[in-house]
This record gives C-alpha cells, sequence and structure tokens, in this order.
C-alpha cells in the first residue's frame, strides 16, 4: 500500500509515519512545511503548502497515493483566537484545496481527514459520551474550522463519490507534543522546576476542564484502521471514552516529582471561552474497525515527563 501523509511534520505525523512503515509496511511519502526539518528512515520527504492548490495537484499526480492522511493544520485552540485569519484559510482553504485536487485526479484514494472532538463544543449534560451525530456546537475559532472540514469531507464523498472518511480525534498526547498543549506544558514545567531553571511554581490556566486524552501511539493505530477499513462519508470519534479533569492530571505529573510544587492560576492561560466537559462515545470505531486504545494515561504522562526531563539535559 502507498500512504501520503500531509502535514507530517508536526506531533502526530512522525508517529503516524512511524507504524505505517514499521509495522503495516506501507510505502510513505510525507510532507512538511518548508520551514520544517524531518529526518524519517525509509520514507519520502517532500515540501508542500495546502494553501497551494496546484503544489498539491503536482503531489497527488507523482505519488498516485492509496491512502491519504490530512494532518495538516492550524492545530491549537489558544492560537486560533490570537490568529482566526491564519487558522481559517489553513484549516478550511487548506482542506478545499486538498479535497478539489483529489476530485481532480484519476487514481482515486482513501482519504482520512482528521477533525476534532472540540467541534461537538458546548456539549449538554445528558449529551455525554457523545455520539458522532449529536449536534455540533463549536465553542472556538479552531473548533468552527474542524468542524467545517468535517461538512466540506461529507459533501465531497456524497456528490463525487469519494471515499473520504472524517475523524473527531480527543486530545492526544505523548512524547514530542509542544508545551502550547496542557500535558506538554505541565510536563516541561516540572522538568524545568527539577533543573531549577523555574521556580517551584506551576502555572496553569483552568483546572476543573474535563478533556478526554489518548496516547498518540493508540491515535495513528486508530488513523490506519480507518483510512483502511472505514465507511465512505462516515465520521469517527477517536478518544479513550473517559474524561478526566485537568487537575487530575496535574496531580498526577506532580506526584512524579520529589520536589515540592505550588500551583498558580495564570489568567494568560485561561481561554476566553472553555467547554467544561468533552468525553467522547467510541463504540462506532470499535464495532467498525475494531479500534480501542492500549496505553494507558499514567504510563503516558511518565514517557512525556520522562522526554522533557531529557530534553532539558
Ligand atoms: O505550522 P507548521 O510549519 O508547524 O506545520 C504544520 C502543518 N501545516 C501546514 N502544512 C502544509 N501547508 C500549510 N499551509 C500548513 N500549515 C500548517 O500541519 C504542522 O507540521 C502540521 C500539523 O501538525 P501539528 O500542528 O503538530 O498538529 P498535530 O498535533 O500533529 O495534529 C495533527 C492533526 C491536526 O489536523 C490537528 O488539528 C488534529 O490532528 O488534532
Amino acid at each position: 500500500m502507498k500512504a501520503l501523509v500531509i502535514g507530517g511534520g508536526g506531533f502526530v505525523g512522525p508517529y503516524l509515519v512511524k507504524h505505517l512503515t514499521n509495522d503495516l509496511g506501507y510505502e510513505v511519502t510525507v510532507t512538511k512545511t518548508v520551514k520544517e526539518t524531518l529526518n524519517m528512515d525509509n520514507v519520502t520527504v517532500k515540501d508542500l503548502d495546502i494553501l497551494d492548490i496546484d503544489q498539491i495537484k503536482t503531489l497527488l499526480e507523482e505519488e498516485k497515493a492509496d491512502y491519504i492522511f490530512h494532518l495538516a493544520a492550524q492545530s491549537s485552540v489558544a492560537y486560533s483566537w490570537k490568529n482566526p485569519t491564519l487558522t481559517v484559510d489553513v484549516n478550511i482553504k487548506g482542506c478545499i484545496n486538498l479535497l478539489e485536487a483529489i476530485r481532480q485526479i484519476d487514481k482515486k484514494p482513501r482519504v482520512l481527514l482528521i477533525g476534532s472532538g472540540e467541534e461537538y463544543g458546548h456539549i449538554k449534560k445528558d449529551e455525554c459520551p457523545i455520539v458522532e451525530d449529536n449536534v455540533v456546537r463549536p465553542g472556538n475559532i479552531y473548533a468552527a474550522t474542524k468542524s467545517c472540514q468535517n461538512m466540506l469531507g461529507k459533501i465531497y464523498s456524497d456528490a463525487y463519490n469519494l471515499d473520504i472518511m472524517m475523524v473527531r480525534a480527543f486530545n492526544h498526547i505523548g512524547p514530542n507534543q509542544t508545551p502550547m498543549f496542557v500535558v506538554a506544558d505541565f510536563c516541561k514545567q516540572v522538568a524545568d522546576i527539577e533543573k531549577g531553571i523555574q521556580e517551584p511554581v506551576i502555572n496553569v490556566g483552568n483546572l476543573s476542564a474535563k478533556r478526554d486524552f489518548t496516547d498518540v501511539r493508540d491515535v495513528v493505530k486508530a488513523y490506519a484502521k480507518l483510512v483502511a477499513g472505514g465507511k465512505r462519508g462516515e465520521t469517527y470519534n477517536v478518544g479513550t471514552g473517559h474524561a478526566v479533569a485537568i487537575e487530575d492530571i496535574l496531580k498526577s505529573i506532580i506526584a512524579m516529582s520529589d520536589k515540592e510544587i505550588e500551583v498558580k492560576v495564570d489568567p494568560a492561560k485561561l481561554r476566553p471561552v472553555d467547554v467544561p466537559i468533552i468525553e467522547p462515545d467510541i463504540s462506532k470505531i470499535k464495532k467498525e474497525v475494531g479500534w480501542e486504545p492500549v496505553i494507558p494515561l499514567e504510563q503516558t504522562l511518565k514517557e512525556t515527563l520522562e522526554h522533557w526531563r531529557k530534553e532539558q539535559n
């Protein structure tokens, strides 16, 4: 099988590429942005800007891939408040460019569009765990763009008979994630405190929000299963099915350190709008492609903290 991973220079891409090549034996081409560096064995790496449809068309014609994974995005909720235009451009215009390019090529690939659990937004209490056909009420700009991507995927799938599947991935975590995301941020701060380069005070945002955290290595296995066995035009939740309070995550990470650490709320880390609980129902993906996560949260937190301890050395 030949796979094309678009936007593979970020956090998830290298894990996905590794799974596709090492575990599944696929031939893989991965794209990155010009400013990124990506050194991976046994894969072809190409530069791509998804805002340029001609670049996408050339790439697709060269690759003739069986499967396309569309990871390219402005992926941070916090940053989407700061730069809404860029978020809309990359996440919506970039996606429509890809879909249009696919519509125009002869060899039609199976395509997985990566959306987000954030799309569900303002969840009502009786809607948890959230099923895929729940109403979406996005509560931030990133979520709105991903929700739009999902709709575009469905429209292109129905209107042009394209094999497009959509994912709503809930929070995924692991070593190498940027500290713009909460778990990496906490782990980096604890590692900095241990090294003595930060006061023994950890700065946090909203601790009461409950989110579902899945190890990125489980997440990429879900993507591989969905692109191969998912149903055209369908959306699948990817998560553990169990939301955890950010406060409990923080306590677990602090407990892994032998330092006395004070917790301080930093108003700069509070988001303009926060959704109290987001927890998916994952029965659809379990039933249709036989995926479920296996890596325990404690293990992921431990490995992420270890990653930051090594980074500081
Ligand atoms: O912004 P950069 O240079 O770090 O590159 C990001 C890339 N990207 C683009 N690729 C092509 N053309 C563009 N105009 C463009 N703008 C951004 O997408 C980055 O390498 C990649 C996304 O990686 P991360 O931000 O690390 O996201 P992650 O955690 O790997 O998530 C993958 C997907 C995203 O669609 C998320 O929204 C979703 O899973 O949760």
